[in-house]
């Protein structure tokens, strides 16, 4: 698989706002914030598609859930609620291809989200 950008922001090549950061996962701000409250959980290891998850990685996958609960929690806004969004491929919207799981919280969401 070749490398992306969030392999770069694991790697300190390139800055991000990082907000949380352990063995399996990392959380940063995203630079193009959709709600007031816009971070992504990305796995340390590069998946590209959640096509492309096996079995080996159920745990790193249910860890960025977790993660985001967790932050949720942390950052105060668990209880009014929030959105989380995995984009697959061109017609998910996916443009990095480094599984991300975006967290978006602050506002009142709309359904569906198109
Ligand atoms: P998408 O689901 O692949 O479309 O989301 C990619 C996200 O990564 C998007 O919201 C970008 O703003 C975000 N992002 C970022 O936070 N930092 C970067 O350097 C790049 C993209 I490139």
């Amino acid at each position: 698989m070749s490398e992306t950008i969030f392999d770069k922001i694991i790697s300190r090549e390139i800055p991000a706002d990082i907000i949380y950061d352990d063995d399996l996962v990392l959380a940063f701000n995203d630079i193009n914030a959709q709600a007031p409250i816009h971070f992504l959980v990305i796995p340390k290891k590069p998946i590209a598609t959640i096509n492309d998850i096996s079995d080996d990685d159920r745990m790193v996958v249910g860890h960025m859930m977790l993660v985001a609960a967790k932050l949720a929690k942390k950052m105060g806004f668990a209880e009014e609620g929030y959105r989380t969004v995995m984009n697959c491929n061109e017609f998910g919207g996916q443009s990095v291809y480094h599984i991300h799981l975006h967290v978006l919280a602050g506002k009142l969401m709309g359904w569906p989200p198109y």
